[in-house]
């Protein structure tokens, strides 16, 4: 049977610090991502997008449990509880959920909702680690901080929305760091979440050290989640986002770790997140998302 992929937008914004990834759900579909689907051998269904808040007509402050900063992180709430929902559905019905961002912050909501009936491992590709609390955050924005969300951290410990209890420590894996905040690192070092760097790719090779992210990912798990964060990227191939860091993955050693996702036979679901059209070259930002999710989901060439 053919493998169906629901694609979901979720057009946040307000979860970061520059305006404009609300736009990359529309930039990725006009990009070509169905057509990119059909030339991996999946059929695309599309239901459009999640309703989200605009940032001009919400208010950033939120009432505790966020000791520390967490700005909009009621609307956060909002969102991510349609997404599970939506993620959650769409997995009952049969379909690969294909999460279009928005901003970081709505893999609270897929994660979630990709975890409910299943015990699930994550990869997350990306320049930074996302582990910021409150308390830690040296921004406010929620988009630094959905990992830290999900493995219930910090002040996430009480905010049972955004937890997700069957994703454990050792079942995560981070690929393609090169932004870590300081109490990051600490929280990294006392914790049993797989790192690996930009600097260890580059010694050892994209293809190892992805396969060993998945193996610690899908150890003793039903499926995996992967979060691809676009910003994993080097800014010279994905200058569309909000937050570039010098010195990411190249165009072939992404396919390479997204050819890697396919061929391990797990994915459960799957984020494209952080694509910012505003800043974005001709969409080609967005046009790489679409080429990587084909990858994802086993286009070959042969
Ligand atoms: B993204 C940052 F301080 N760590 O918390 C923060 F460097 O989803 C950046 O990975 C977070 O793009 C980037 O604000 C979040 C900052
Ligand atoms: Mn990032
Ligand atoms: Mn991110
Ligand atoms: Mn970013």
């Amino acid at each position: 049977m053919e493998q169906s992929v629901r694609i979901i937008g979720a057009p946040t914004d307000y979860g970061a610090n520059r305006r404009g990834v609300d736009m990359g759900p529309s930039a990725i579909r006009y990009a070509g991502l169905a057509e990119q689907l059909e030339a991996a051998d999946v059929i695309p269904l599309d239901v459009g997008d999640i309703d989200a808040p605009r940032a001009e007509v919400c208010d950033p402050d939120t009432t505790p449990p966020a000791s520390g900063n967490a700005k909009f992180l009621n609307e956060t709430e909002a969102v991510c509880r349609r997404l599970a929902d939506e993620v959650a559905a769409t997995l009952t019905e049969g379909h690969l959920p294909l999460v279009l961002g928005g901003d970081h912050s709505v893999a609270i909501g897929s994660v979630r909702g990709s975890a409910r009936d299943a015990d699930i491992g994550t990869v997350w590709f990306d320049a930074h680690s996302d582990l910021n609390t409150p308390a830690t955050s040296p921004s406010g924005n929620v988009h630094g901080m959905p990992l830290a969300a999900l493995l219930g951290i910090g002040a996430f410990d009480a905010v049972e929305w955004a937890n997700a209890p069957s994703l454990r420590e050792e079942n995560l894996a981070l690929v393609g760091l090169r932004s870590v905040d300081e109490p990051e690192k600490e929280l990294i070092a006392n914790s049993e979440i797989s790192v690996f760097t930009m600097s260890e790719i580059d010694q050892r090779g994209i293809t190892a050290v992805t396969d060993d992210a998945l193996a610690a990912a899908t150890d003793g798990v039903d499926a995996l989640h992967v979060s691809l964060d676009l910003d994993w990227l080097d800014p010279g191939e994905a200058p569309g986002v909000g937050t570039p860091v010098r010195g990411g993955v190249s165009y072939r050693e992404a396919h390479a770790a997204m050819e890697r996702v396919a061929d391990c036979g797990l994915l459960r679901s799957l984020d494209l997140v952080e694509v910012n059209p505003v800043l974005d070259e001709s969409n080609e930002t967005a046009a790489l998302a679409t080429e990587l999710a084909a990858s994802a989901l086993g286009k070959r060439i042969l």
